[in-house]
């Protein structure tokens, strides 16, 4: 039976649902380590820090709308304002799905999340990265990066870590295999994947990222993509094989690309950051393809985990934190015969920004 308004009902939830998650989340914010306290502050200092509390969502919404719109705007090749077939060739399926009209392009609307998607990924960088703390976290056990950087310092970094290395910059670094960032499900959002590179980059990596718009195209799609940017990558910097950092459905999208696409022959490490290897439950509140691959037992996971995990010569690595608000349960974050790392007490995205994340990664990249 088809259940009129769906869509809104499932929207609905999801905002009511993520915001009960922000509500709740536990984890220190960056404020936490670097700021100085506010108690003893007079009521008027107060007026005037909620005055720039509210601020500064203003300007992180902007930002993020803007990364979004810049999104759409590269992938419409023609200028036109929308997106036809022809300009995402590598996701007909999502493109069908997507094109709820029917009308053959899609709209700003269609192709990109929507605001109250906007919306909870405002709240969260506001409610993590720029308030007080929340709970008493033993901070020297996995200190959050020193300087996470607002809107203004991330207006370029888009572009930074888009822009594709060039070989004479490999042969500079001590480490000579390229490393390939890969977002998850309705990002880009370059800005949870800062700490990661300006990290590896401090350590002699040379990194760039791939975008997988449309973010909500399934496994198959996106890791056509992968396939495709691999590929080039292995060209243009000669190398044999390229290491995969990647967060949540991105680790779905590169253990795809691994074991139907070919990947075991170009790919080293593949490191995945809070990815639901068995699913999540909060995937039934999300639109799109990846959602449904993402709910538990999907027909997906259950082709990709029934043919076994592990696929040699890749060396795999499955970061995890108990705090996870997305991937729930959170455990379903370790995947199977990988070298699993534990990060307490982050969350979905926080754990992007932790030392200890940063340190995991490092040591999966130099075996
Ligand atoms: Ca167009
Ligand atoms: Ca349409």
């Amino acid at each position: 039976m088809k259940v009129p308004f769906k869509g809104q009902i499932q929207s609905a939830a999801l905002f009511a649902l993520t915001s009960l998650l922000l509500a709740c989340q536990v984890g220190p914010s960056l404020n936490s380590l670097n700021r100085p306290s506010s108690s003893g502050l007079q009521a008027s200092t107060v007026q005037a820090n909620a005055q720039s509390s509210s601020q500064r969502a203003t300007s992180w919404k902007n930002f993020i709308q803007k990364d979004f719109d810049r999104t759409f705007d590269e992938h419409d090749l023609n200028h036109n304002g929308r997106i036809e077939a022809s300009e995402i060739p590598y996701a007909p399926k999502s493109f069908t799905a997507l094109d709820k009209d029917r009308n053959g392009f899609l709209s700003r609307q269609e192709a990109l999340p929507d605001s109250r998607h906007v919306q909870y990924v405002t709240d969260y960088m506001v409610n993590h990265f720029e308030s007080k703390p929340q709970a008493q976290i033993p901070r020297s056990e996995d200190p959050l990066l020193q300087q996470l950087p607002g809107p203004a310092e991330l207006e370029h970094f888009r572009e930074e870590v888009t822009r594709p290395i060039l070989k004479q910059e490999l042969r500079q670094q001590p480490h000579q295999v390229p490393v390939l960032l890969v977002p998850g499900y309705a990002e880009p959002s370059w800005y949870f994947m800062y700490g990661i590179y300006e990290q590896l980059k401090a350590a002699g990596w040379a990194v760039e990222g791939i975008n997988l718009f449309p973010n909500f195209a399934s496994a198959e799609e996106q890791a056509a993509k992968i396939r495709e940017r691999v590929n080039e990558m292995k060209r243009r910097l000669g190398v044999d094989r390229v290491d995969l950092v990647v967060h949540s459905f991105g680790g779905l999208v590169s253990r795809y690309y691994i074991q139907e696409l070919g990947g075991t022959d170009h790919v080293r490490n593949l490191v995945t950051i809070a990815t639901p290897h068995h699913g999540t439950y909060v995937a039934y509140l999300g639109p799109g393809d990846s959602a449904l691959q993402m709910r538990p037992k999907s027909d997906f996971l259950q082709r990709l985990n029934g043919k076994g995990f592990a696929y040699s010569p890749v060396k795999y690595t499955s970061i995890w934190s108990n705090l996870d608000e997305i991937v729930i349960p959170p455990k379903n974050a370790i995947m199977p015969d990988s070298n699993v790392r534990y990060v307490p007490w982050t969350g979905h995205l926080t754990i992007m920004f932790s030392q200890r994340t940063y340190r995991f990664i490092r040591e999966a990249l130099e075996q």
